[in-house]
C-alpha cells in the first residue's frame, strides 16, 4: 500500500500535529531565514514573538504573560522546571529538589528531569485525573514544582488546576500548568485551566498543535516576565545582553506563524475547531459503543477505546496512522483536520475487519 506523502494528512488520526492554517504557512515562508534567538538583528521577529506572547495570554487568559516560543511543549516544560529549580535554589537554598506531577504528565517531564538533576514524584489519578491528596502526600520542603495537565495527552482530562496552585503554593513551590495540546481547545468549554481561573505561574501552550501554526512553535508562557529571570544567562557579544531561552538560534518561521495562526483564529476559528472536534469525538465514541466496545468518554476532543490489538494492526496496514495509549486502547485526536468523512471511512474500515 503506498505510504501517506509529507503533509498529508488524509489517514492521519493519532498526531497532535495538523495542517497549518494557509495566513500560518505563508507566514512561516516569510520568516524562514530568521533567528528570533538575536533580537538586536531580527528585529521585526522579534516584534512579532512579543505580539505571539501578547496573543497566547490572551488565549490562557492573562494578556500581559511574560514568555517565548520554544521548540515545543518539550522544551516549555524543561523551562518550567528549570524556573522553578533556580528559584528555590536561591530563595529556599533547595538542594534537593523534586517535583510532584500528576501520572498521566507528558513523557517530557521525565527528559526534564533527567536533565535537570531532579527528582520527579508522579501521583496516581483518580478517573484521569490527579488526586491533589496523593501530590499533597508526594510533597515536602524541597518540592519547587507541582504540576497540572490541561488536556491530557492519552485522555485529554484536565486536572484540578486550581487546587494544584493552592497546593503549591502552600509548600512556596510554583504551579505549573502543561496545556501543550488543550490550551486552544479549553477558552471554549467551562473547565477551569488558565491564569484567570488560579494563581498559576508558568504555562506550555503550543501553537504548533491546536493553534493551527507550524512546526516548530511551543508557547511558554509565565505571571510575569520576571519569572523568566531564574532562565537568564548572560549573552556578551550580542546586542541583547542575556537569554532566557534553552536554544540559542530559533525558528522564526515558528513565531511569526504562531502570530499568522492567531490573527486568522482567535477567538472564532478556534472556537469553531474546538465545537467540530468535540461534535466528531462524540460521534466517534458513540459510533465505537454502538458496536460494543468500551470509551473513555471524551472531555475534550480525543477519544480512547478498547480496540483488540489484531485489529489496531490490520487497521495501521490499511494506513490509518493511529496509535495506542500506554494501557493499549486505540487513540484518535480529532484535530482540525480529522473531518466526519475520515472518521466514517475508518469506522467502515473498522467493521469490514473488527472481528470483536
Ligand atoms: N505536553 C503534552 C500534554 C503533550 O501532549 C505533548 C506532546 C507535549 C507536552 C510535548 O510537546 P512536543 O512534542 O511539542 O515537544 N504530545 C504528543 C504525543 O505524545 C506529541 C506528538 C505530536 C506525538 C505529534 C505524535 C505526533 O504525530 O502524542
Amino acid at each position: 500500500m503506498q505510504r501517506a506523502e509529507p503533509q498529508d494528512f488524509a489517514r492521519v488520526l493519532s498526531s497532535m500535529c495538523t495542517v497549518p492554517h494557509p495566513k500560518a504557512r505563508t507566514a512561516a515562508e516569510r520568516f524562514l531565514t530568521t533567528n528570533p534567538g538575536d533580537p538586536g538583528t531580527y528585529e521585526t521577529v522579534a516584534a512579532l514573538e512579543e505580539k505571539a506572547i501578547g496573543m497566547l495570554g490572551a488565549v490562557a487568559g492573562h494578556p500581559s504573560a511574560g514568555g517565548y516560543i520554544a521548540s515545543g511543549g518539550t522544551e516549555a516544560n524543561i523551562q518550567a522546571v528549570r524556573i522553578a529549580r533556580n528559584r528555590a535554589r536561591t530563595h529556599r537554598d533547595v538542594t534537593s529538589p523534586n517535583v510532584v506531577v500528576p501520572e498521566s504528565a507528558h513523557f517530557s517531564f521525565t527528559k526534564a528531569a533527567d536533565v535537570l538533576g531532579i527528582e520527579l514524584r508522579r501521583a496516581p489519578l483518580t478517573d484521569y485525573r490527579v488526586d491533589t491528596d496523593a501530590m499533597a502526600a508526594l510533597a515536602d520542603e524541597e518540592t519547587v514544582l507541582m504540576v497540572g495537565v490541561a488536556g491530557t495527552t492519552e485522555y485529554g482530562r484536565v486536572d484540578p488546576i486550581p487546587d494544584i496552585a493552592t497546593l503549591a503554593h502552600e509548600y512556596d513551590a510554583l504551579c505549573h500548568v502543561d496545556a501543550a495540546w488543550g490550551g486552544f481547545v479549553l477558552p471554549f468549554t467551562g473547565h477551569e485551566w488558565n491564569f484567570a481561573h488560579a494563581p498559576i505561574d508558568t504555562m506550555t501552550i503550543d501553537p504548533h498543535k491546536m493553534g493551527q501554526a507550524v512546526v516548530p512553535a511551543g508557547g511558554l508562557l509565565a505571571r510575569t516576565q520576571e519569572l523568566l529571570n531564574p532562565l537568564a544567562i548572560d549573552t556578551p557579544y550580542l546586542e541583547s545582553t542575556s537569554q532566557v531561552t534553552l536554544t540559542g538560534t530559533r525558528s522564526g518561521a515558528g513565531v511569526a506563524s504562531a502570530v499568522g495562526a492567531m490573527d486568522a483564529l482567535w477567538p472564532e476559528g478556534y472556537r469553531k475547531a474546538a465545537t467540530t472536534g468535540q461534535e466528531n469525538a462524540e460521534w466517534f465514541a458513540n459510533e465505537l459503543s454502538a458496536r460494543g466496545y468500551a470509551v473513555v468518554d471524551p472531555v475534550l476532543p480525543l477519544v480512547a477505546a478498547d480496540i483488540p490489538h489484531e485489529t489496531i494492526r490490520k487497521l495501521r496496514d490499511r494506513d490509518w496512522r493511529i496509535s495506542k495509549t500506554s494501557s493499549g486502547e486505540l487513540r484518535i485526536v480529532m484535530m482540525p483536520h480529522v473531518t466526519r468523512e475520515m472518521l466514517t471511512a475508518f469506522v467502515s474500515d473498522l467493521d469490514r475487519i473488527g472481528q470483536k
